[in-house]
């Protein structure tokens, strides 16, 4: 059994809630719009990356890592304490948490198939489409003046396009990326898509030209929870 512990430097003010460590990244923002959506109670930190709160120790003992999204959850599995990083075994922990506790849609499809259909997508954002378009981010847009040639921005924008171009095509005729409902990999992708926005890159990379993309980032920004989860620990309020 785990001792309940969580980090001084954000004290915790309702203990019997879920606590979320993040910002309003791309990664950040996936779990502020499951918690959102899913009705879990949660009492959000703000961890500020710019100061470099990600590296406190207390921070490196919930996620060794040093990045955001954590939680520490004080009802976890068997009644025990427990704390989890990497933000898409996030939203599958709170997807079981909530489907434990009664909730008919925990946001993860359910169907033999369609279960396995939401890993894969789930596993194509956090090993592909993610980190992929934050090197492209990192090079279109932080990057420009520090190398000496385009390679980093040509090589990035080259493999966001091809990803861009799977999710596309995945979501021809399709209203959501799994099965005929809004699900975690829906908020899985839809953040990183909206990280276009922020690198200014869109023109760059004919955006406009994936043609199923837009009408799904409207139907995925439609939602009062996706609106409300946005914008979790993006203020200095917590
Ligand atoms: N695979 C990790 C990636 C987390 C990640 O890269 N987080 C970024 C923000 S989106 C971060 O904490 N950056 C701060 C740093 O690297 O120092 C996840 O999905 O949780």
């Amino acid at each position: 059994m785990t001792e309940q512990w969580f980090p001084s430097r954000w004290p915790a003010q309702f203990p019997d809630r879920i606590q979320l460590y993040s910002a309003a990244t791309p990664n950040g923002r996936k779990v502020g719009i499951m918690l959102e959506e899913l009705g879990l109670p949660y009492e959000p930190h703000r961890i500020d990356l710019s100061a470099g709160d990600q590296r406190h120790p207390e921070f490196l003992r919930i996620n060794p890592n040093g990045k955001i999204p954590c939680i520490v959850d004080p009802s976890g599995p068997e009644g025990a304490s427990c704390s989890v990083f990497e933000s898409g075994v996030i939203l599958l922990y709170l997807a079981e948490k909530a489907r434990a506790a009664g909730n008919t849609n925990s946001l993860m499809p359910q169907g033999p198939h369609e279960r396995w259909e939401a890993m894969q997508w789930l596993f194509f954002q956090m090993a592909g489409f993610g980190p992929m378009i934050g090197q492209f981010g990192h090079f279109y847009k932080f990057a420009r003046d520090k190398t000496s040639d385009d390679y980093g921005v040509n090589r990035y924008s080259a493999e966001a396009k091809r990803l861009l171009g799977v999710l596309d095509g995945r979501l021809a005729g399709r209203e959501y990326v799994v099965g005929d409902a809004f699900s975690l990999v829906d908020i899985a992708l839809y953040p990183w898509v909206l990280a276009l926005d922020f690198y200014g890159g869109k023109d760059h990379l004919g955006y406009a030209t994936f043609r199923h993309i837009e009408p799904w980032v409207e139907r995925c920004g439609a939602r009062p929870a996706v609106q409300r989860g946005l914008v979790v620990c993006a203020s200095s309020a917590s």
